[in-house]
């Protein structure tokens, strides 16, 4: 039976961690809000539900009579099942750590244009929002990426725990990817701080299920609705 992933159908968002893995894996998926509108009505719904495991905010994923939300749980169920977690509990509950860390990471990143409120428009914030991009872009991601880039250092830098990928992997290549929508002129200078985290970015761009999802329409492009979003002034 196809996995169901919830999410919304416009941005890569959060949803982008998921649907790399599904896209890594060759898994059968829907992604049901892209399909129709009432898609996304389902969505809504489900997540009014009183009774199961209803999800506070997308992404969640239908798996049988599973249904998972909150992006590194969804990971955490399908890394086990298509092989892009390590088997023993030690190595699952590392990568699940890492993804834990991920995800504080991609709240900060939501955080440099909504730094006062989420249900706020970034016009409203645009000097938080300035203030917030300049620490961030100073502190947050040398301190971030350089604790990853450390880990790939004293792994011998294939892959973050070795010579496998796994989801924590392809979660850091969209992590690369999405700073350097962002923030290009920040990253282009910052890059040569992190040479291996640049190349473990490479090494999953050329993996096969994944070169041929970023060249399909199924890969939506960056915008600027989702957590990546490119305004001038908070690039430098
Ligand atoms: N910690 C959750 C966060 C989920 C989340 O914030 N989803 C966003 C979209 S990326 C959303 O729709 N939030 C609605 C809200 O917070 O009201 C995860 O990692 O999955």
């Amino acid at each position: 039976m196809a996995y169901e992933l919830y999410y919304w159908p416009t941005i890569q968002g959060r949803g982008e961690y998921v649907r790399l893995a599904l896209e890594d894996a060759g898994a059968d998926y829907v992604d049901v809000a892209r399909r129709s509108k009432a898609g996304v009505s389902a969505m809504m719904k489900m997540m009014q539900a009183k009774t199961g495991t209803p999800s506070f905010a997308p992404p969640f994923l239908v798996s049988g009579k599973i249904t998972v939300g909150q992006t590194a749980a969804i990971l955490l169920y399908l890394g086990g099942r298509h092989d892009l977690a390590p088997k023993t509990e030690a190595g699952r509950l590392w990568v699940h750590q890492l993804q834990l860390t991920i995800a504080d990471f991609v709240q900060e990143v939501h955080d440099t244009h909504h730094p006062i409120g989420v249900s706020l428009y970034y016009d409203d914030q645009k000097n938080a929002a300035k203030k917030r991009s300049a620490e961030f872009r100073k502190e947050r991601v040398p301190k971030f990426l350089g604790y990853f880039e450390r880990l790939l250092e004293g792994g011998g830098a294939t892959y973050l725990i070795g010579r496998k990928a796994t989801y924590a992997d392809l979660s850091l290549f969209q992590i690369v990817e999405g700073l350097r929508y962002a923030f290009p002129k920040y990253m282009k200078k910052y890059e040569r701080q992190i040479p291996n985290l640049i190349a473990l970015h490479d090494r999953v761009a050329d993996r096969p299920n994944i070169a041929a999802y970023l060249a399909s329409d199924r890969r939506i492009p960056f915008n600027e609705d989702g957590i990546f979003r490119r305004y001038k002034a908070l690039d430098k």
